[in-house]
């Protein structure tokens, strides 16, 4: 019961969160990867590390364009990005792209990729974080500016309320798109990445003590940042406590 009552206040606690975007400096910061998806090899599997990534998106929509050196990693190649069409009747507004990793043994969680449209092609994306694997609560979202060009997004999960994603094996993200105006149009991403810090047995062996507001900040240059502020509540320790 305690349980259910602390995943309703995180909910309210990160629906009240406050979005904002900005541009942020190069290096999305020295932490070691969980997993990467690059997308060269044509599949949704991880390209290295752990995790799983599906979509809703109608298989016949799914395919792979030229892809990016934007957020690249360990010296991978631009190669191919996955790429969604908007599809026949619009039918992918509102389909979603969703990873899944395990952070066991991490804090400092980074969560990181590079978004492209084209005219028409889905845009707007509502981002929520899992902290369960099954309930997901709203972390914001935005639009993609303009088009035909790579933008990269982050979100940095530090301190606070966000500490709940850390050290937590149902750690999971999704992108709910919407937006798109042209059955042709595409939606591309490619250098999806979550990243993280080693834990320190005073963040993930207790439960956190939030001495601060929670505050979710984007790094790196040229990359559209995504920040996510949300108000501490008492109640959050209890859903936090129960993870270890
Ligand atoms: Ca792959
Ligand atoms: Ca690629």
């Amino acid at each position: 019961m305690r349980h259910s009552q602390g995943l309703f206040c995180v909910k309210r606690t990160l629906q009240s969160a406050i979005l904002f975007a900005f541009v942020i400096l190069p290096s999305v910061a020295r932490a070691d990867e969980l997993v990467v998806w690059n997308f060269n090899d044509s599949n949704l599997i991880a390209d290295r590390g752990t995790g799983t990534l599906t979509t809703t998106v109608n298989p016949a929509n799914i395919t792979f364009l030229p892809g990016s050196l934007l957020l690249a990693r360990m010296g991978d190649p631009a190669g191919l990005a996955l790429a969604f069409e908007s599809g026949t009747g619009l039918q992918n507004n509102g389909a979603i792209l969703e990873f899944r990793v395990s952070t066991l043994g991490f804090q400092n969680i980074v969560v990181s990729w590079v978004n492209q449209r084209s005219e028409g092609g889905l845009t707007f994306l509502a981002i929520e974080g899992s902290i369960d694997g099954t309930n997901f609560f709203s972390l914001g979202g935005f639009g993609i500016g303009s088009a035909n060009n790579d933008l990269g997004t982050g979100l940095i999960f530090s301190s606070g309320d966000a500490t709940l994603f850390y050290n937590n094996p149902n750690f999971a993200i999704r992108l709910i798109m919407t937006g798109a105006t042209d059955p042709n149009g595409t939606i591309r991403f490619d250098n999806i990445a979550v990243e993280g810090t080693p834990c320190e047995d005073s963040v993930c062996g207790v439960h956190p003590t939030m001495p601060e507001p929670t505050t979710m900040l984007l790094l790196g240059t040229g990359l559209v940042a995504v920040g996510i502020k949300i108000r501490r509540r008492k109640s959050i320790i209890d859903v936090s406590s129960k993870k270890n």
